[in-house]
């Protein structure tokens, strides 16, 4: 049973992957921070301290993948592995390779990692495999898979479909809408892009205005929103691909005066979207389980070094969990909201 932070109860990561098979479910400075303190771990599995996982998130600084650390650590914790979380604190290729080429250095026992890049990641990351190191992705992966041990993400694919199908719905299966993704190359935010545009072909009335990239800034998504408004005046829907989309769209439809006209679809509760939702400004946010990843991955990393690599699925699709205006105060809901600070 996986319990971890309460987020995917009675769903097993085994039966997880085992659904997706089924397809049955819908750079700054560098950071380092040892995000582990097995010291506090209770029972001790006999042998298993020697192990040392180490966990690169796509950047340091943003509460999906801070609450993702926390799912690690508190693993790590169970399983009495010490882990390291080192990382970029702005999300960018240039900056994630050189933490990736330190950790390298540390030799740890096993690498989990969400590489900035489908393809630019994938000669550092082959690095470990060549010393020996296996390595699963977690949230994003490479075009590649097939030099990894495993890849844990959610349905995002799926989840881009929602966020068009909602859209669509409220503004009554006509007019145009508009995409504000981060970068181009990234495997979940380009999938759920992808699934946004394949949702919104269905629909004979409706149309993709834009497709615009905000470079994972908030402020540029705000001003793109706002420019895509003013541009396209049949526009009744946008929908912001994660976390900073979320709240540069939301906050341009605010501050436009446009909410509840057009519709914001968009991705990741943390404090400012969670506002905006609550605020019926964002309609509809898609929500990840960023500490059952995160602990997943832990999990799987420790079955491959103690010697239960066949425990491991090559791939793992984590459910996503819908908030809407209507259910955001729900506890239901409100336990998915996600961490800002790093446990210790
Ligand atoms: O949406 C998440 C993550 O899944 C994506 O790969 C990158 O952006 C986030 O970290 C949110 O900022």
């Amino acid at each position: 049973m996986n319990k971890r932070n309460g987020a995917a109860k009675n769903i097993s990561r085994r039966t997880v992957s085992l659904l997706s098979v089924a397809g049955l479910m819908a750079a700054g400075s560098l950071a380092s921070v040892v995000a582990a303190s097995p010291s506090g771990a209770s029972a001790t599995p006999h042998a298993a301290s020697k192990f040392t996982i180490a966990l690169i998130p796509g950047l340091t600084t943003d509460p999906f993948y801070i609450t993702m650390g926390n799912g690690a650590s508190a693993e790590a914790k169970k399983l009495g592995v010490k882990l390291i979380w080192q990382g970029a604190s702005t999300w960018s290729t240039t900056l994630q390779i050189p933490v990736v080429k330190t950790v390298l250095a540390e030799h740890p026992n096993a690498l989990l990692i969400a590489p900035t890049d489908v393809v630019a990641l994938k000669a550092p990351i082959e690095q470990f495999i060549k010393a020996g190191i296996p390595v699963i992705t977690v949230d994003t992966t490479l075009t590649d898979t097939s030099i990894l041990a495993g890849r844990i993400t959610s349905n995002n694919f799926q989840g881009g479909q929602l966020a068009a199908e909602t859209i669509a719905k409220l503004a009554g299966y006509k007019g145009q809408v508009a995409v504000d993704n981060t970068v181009a190359g990234v495997s979940t935010t380009d999938a759920r892009q992808a699934g946004f545009l394949a949702q919104i072909k269905t629909y004979k009335n409706m149309s993709v205005a834009t497709v615009q990239y905000n470079n994972d800034s908030p402020t540029l998504a705000e001003t793109q929103t706002k420019n895509i408004v003013l541009k396209y005046p049949k526009l009744v829907g946008i929908f912001g691909t994660n976390l900073y989309g979320a709240q540069g769209a939301g906050t341009a439809i605010k501050n436009a005066g446009k909410a509840g006209k057009i519709f914001v679809a968009a991705y990741d509760p943390e404090p400012a979207t969670v506002k905006l939702l609550q605020q019926g400004v964002i309609n509809v946010l898609v929500m990840q389980q960023p500490a059952v990843e995160g602990a997943d991955a832990v999990q799987y990393a420790y079955d491959i070094l103690t010697g239960h690599k066949s425990l491991v699925p090559k791939s793992t699709l984590v459910p996503n969990v819908i908030a809407t205006t209507a259910n955001s105060h729900s506890p239901g809901i409100t336990k998915y909201f996600y961490q800002s600070t790093l446990s210790k």
